[in-house]
């Protein structure tokens, strides 16, 4: 090939490469952020992540056409402190709740508020539970409290008024209903999405409750530990499985006064599927009449019946926010975030719930997806958090994050560049104590992806563990000979990260 031609060629090739670039610069240019979050929603139930109990096609699809992120954890393994440090960027001791009853102050700076003043249209739909009246946000209709599943109230700027249906299939609609018809298409927008489910007490809708019916799931290896080898917080917590209650696994009669009053919020159609699939629980428990560990294992089948059924609704709602985006052509230009507010336990050492530092509850999901910056199908390793989110959200969109936020824009990991200086350690700090619901000590703790340091400072009992050796987290190292060195390193992690994130002395 003459000189000529392949210049010629050379800058054929470049001029495409250049407008490759510069759509992709465009593409990239103040992106649409729809954020979707689950409640409780475990790692372990999720295709993704490798889950032997059930299927999840629609966060599968996003993390094979996105980043699936298999460490990134909370600061403080809880509803409120996890939604608090998420709209801030700060942990608990900074944005001022440090547990579930304490009222969000909403006149802080947070994201939403940031992407409002520029110049973005935002919205939230779902579960809030903040106690204080959502800011920040150009439209925002909210379930009080928890929420119910069945015919659940919403609050608005109007009021409060009960909304009939089940509340994934509203909140999904609700969303779709935003993006198709009450959004401004003069400028970008940030929606957050904000599931009830799958958060106990795990009510499923009718169609789901048919899907689980026939199923059985494995067991976790741990389900039946019996606590010997733990110390005195894991044997105190009331997170077992077997302490489960009868309204947990509906193993109520008909006169139960949690059964009428759901009923009574159910049409004529759900009370039929609720009478034929679950009440005959109760007939087939007495019949068996499992003890003991049966009676954990039985437990633990209802519950997973539930629970997943409950995840069912949450993956069917994703595929259709996904397909909207498709339908309205945004998905290009949309950043799609998946998330729990917390992992859970779905029977790893007996448990249910979270709280504990152990990594059920420690980790969350994280998918994301973003078409033309995210190599489709990656995972990721790099420690990341929530209260990352603030920071990489802004930082996505071109506007800036205050100071006094705490975490790291995960961004440069998303554009395929993590930096040579990332975290190499993640601080964490529980604050409901004992007195509360599910009865788990204080605790703080670091880990750096290798090893783990707790202390349950209230009652000065410290665990360690090697997550490489140890998994499943069944010994606790603490204080042996020859995990000197680890403890050494992880007891001077703690204190530094103290220090810089500036957290009182408890
Ligand atoms: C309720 C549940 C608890 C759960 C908390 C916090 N009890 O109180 O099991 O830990 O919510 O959950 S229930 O009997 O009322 O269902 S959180 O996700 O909001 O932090
Ligand atoms: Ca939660």
């Amino acid at each position: 090939m003459s000189f000529i031609k392949q210049s010629a060629l050379r800058i054929v090739f470049a001029s495409i490469a250049s407008i490759a670039v510069a759509s992709l610069a465009h593409a990239a240019d103040r992106p649409n952020i729809l954020f979707i979050m689950t409640d409780d929603h475990a790692y372990q139930a999720i295709g993704a992540y490798g889950s032997n109990r059930n299927e999840t096609p629609n966060i599968d699809r996003m993390a094979a056409e996105g980043i699936r992120f298999d460490r990134c954890y909370v600061t403080n393994s809880i509803c409120s402190p996890s939604r608090a440090t998420i709209l801030t960027g700060r942990y608990s001791h900074k944005n001022g709740v440090p547990d579930n009853r304490t009222d969000f102050d909403g006149s802080q700076t947070t994201f939403p508020k940031l992407f409002r003043s520029g110049g973005y249209q935002t919205a939230v739909i779902g579960k809030w539970h903040l106690h204080t009246e959502p800011t920040g946000f150009d439209h925002w209709e909210v379930l009080p409290g928890q929420g119910k599943y069945y015919t659940p109230d919403f609050i608005t700027p109007a009021g409060q008024a009960p909304v009939p249906g089940y509340v994934t299939d509203i909140i999904t609609d609700k969303a779709v209903h935003w993006l198709k018809s009450q959004r401004d298409n003069s400028k970008p927008f940030l929606l957050m999405v904000q599931h009830k489910a799958p958060h106990r007490p795990w009510d499923p809708a009718p169609e789901k409750l048919k899907k689980m019916a026939g199923r059985n799931f494995p067991e976790p290896p741990t389900l039946l530990e019996d606590y010997s080898r733990r110390g005195k917080a894991a044997q105190f917590a009331e997170l077992r499985i077997s302490q489960m209650n009868d309204r947990d696994v509906k193993l109520w009669e008909p006169d139960n006064h949690h059964r009428v009053w759901l009923f009574n919020h159910m049409v004529e159609e759900q009370k039929k599927a609720w009478e034929t699939l679950v009440d005959p629980r109760r007939a087939a428990f007495i019949a068996a009449n499992p003890a003991g560990d049966d009676r954990t294992r039985w437990y633990y089948q209802l519950y997973m019946k539930d629970y997943l059924a409950c995840v069912d609704s949450v993956d069917d709602g994703i595929g259709q926010l996904l397909s909207t985006l498709d339908e309205l052509k945004l998905a290009d230009n949309t950043i799609v975030i998946y998330t729990s507010d917390q992992g859970f336990y779905l029977g790893e050492h007996g448990w249910f719930d979270k709280r504990m530092m152990y990594e059920e509850s420690f980790r969350t999901p994280l998918v994301i997806r973003w078409p033309g910056v995210v190599v489709p199908g990656r995972v990721e390793r790099a420690m990341v958090g929530n209260v990352d989110f603030a920071q990489t959200f802004l930082a996505a969109a071109g506007l800036k994050a205050p100071p006094e936020m705490q975490g790291m824009s995960i961004l440069p990991i998303l554009k395929g560049e993590t930096p040579e200086n990332w975290r190499s350690s993640f601080y964490y700090h529980y604050y409901e104590g004992e007195e509360k619901e599910h009865k788990v000590y204080r605790h703080e703790g670091v880990t750096n992806g290798r090893a783990k340091l707790i202390h349950f400072y209230p009652i000065d009992e410290w665990e360690m563990f090697d997550l490489e050796k140890d998994p499943q987290e069944m010994n606790n190292v603490y204080g042996l000979t020859e995990y000197a060195a680890v403890q050494r390193e992880l007891e001077a992690e703690l204190a530094r990260l103290k220090k810089e994130l500036e957290v009182p002395e408890q």
